[in-house]
């Protein structure tokens, strides 16, 4: 089993409703298991910036899935949930990211982790930090809790509530 970090993000529609119905669907496989959920949080959107905000959080799971199969599933759980979206940075009604796979390094044209802009994002490491502010990046050799610290990203991020 392996463990790993995914982030979550919605800002169309129903935001906590998708957000609910994802973390469901990823606990449904039996090949994955939800252990930690992350606080939510409000967040500025960061690349395309006219647009809504998005809630956004992380989740710890156990998996037997390898990292391709895991995206695989992931992608499944997107289409299920009938992703829209407008424009590649645009609005999405849900957005599921592998940022971390044990100490796994992967740079394949399908697949990068770490998630190669994950030390650049508030909206990331900050629910990371609430659930791992020990974790090691494997490339950048640093804790959660210090990435967040040299963030400089300053797009704001707001606790919207401590529980799904
Ligand atoms: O990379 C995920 C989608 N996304 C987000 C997001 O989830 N949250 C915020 N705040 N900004 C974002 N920009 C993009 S693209």
């Amino acid at each position: 089993m392996a463990t790993a970090y995914l982030s979550l993000g919605s800002n169309l529609g129903d935001r906590l409703q998708f957000l609910k119905e994802a973390i469901r669907k990823i606990g449904r496989s039996e090949k994955v298991s939800v252990e930690k959920v992350s606080p939510i949080y409000e967040t500025q959107p960061v690349g395309y910036e006219d647009q809504g905000w998005f809630l956004n959080l992380v989740v710890e799971i156990q998996t037997s899935l390898k990292p391709v199969p895991l995206l695989q599933f992931l992608l499944s759980i997107e289409d299920q949930m009938g992703r829209k979206r407008e424009r590649k940075w645009g609005r999405r009604n849900i957005d599921l990211d592998i940022l971390l796979y044990d100490e796994r390094v992967v740079d394949s044209a399908q697949l990068t982790i770490p998630h190669p802009r994950m030390h650049e994002r508030t909206f990331v490491l900050t629910p990371l930090a609430q659930i791992a502010p020990e974790l090691l990046h494997p490339l950048l050799k640093k804790k959660v809790e210090e990435l967040l610290q040299s963030c400089e990203d300053k797009s704001v991020v707001r606790l919207y509530s401590e529980t799904i």
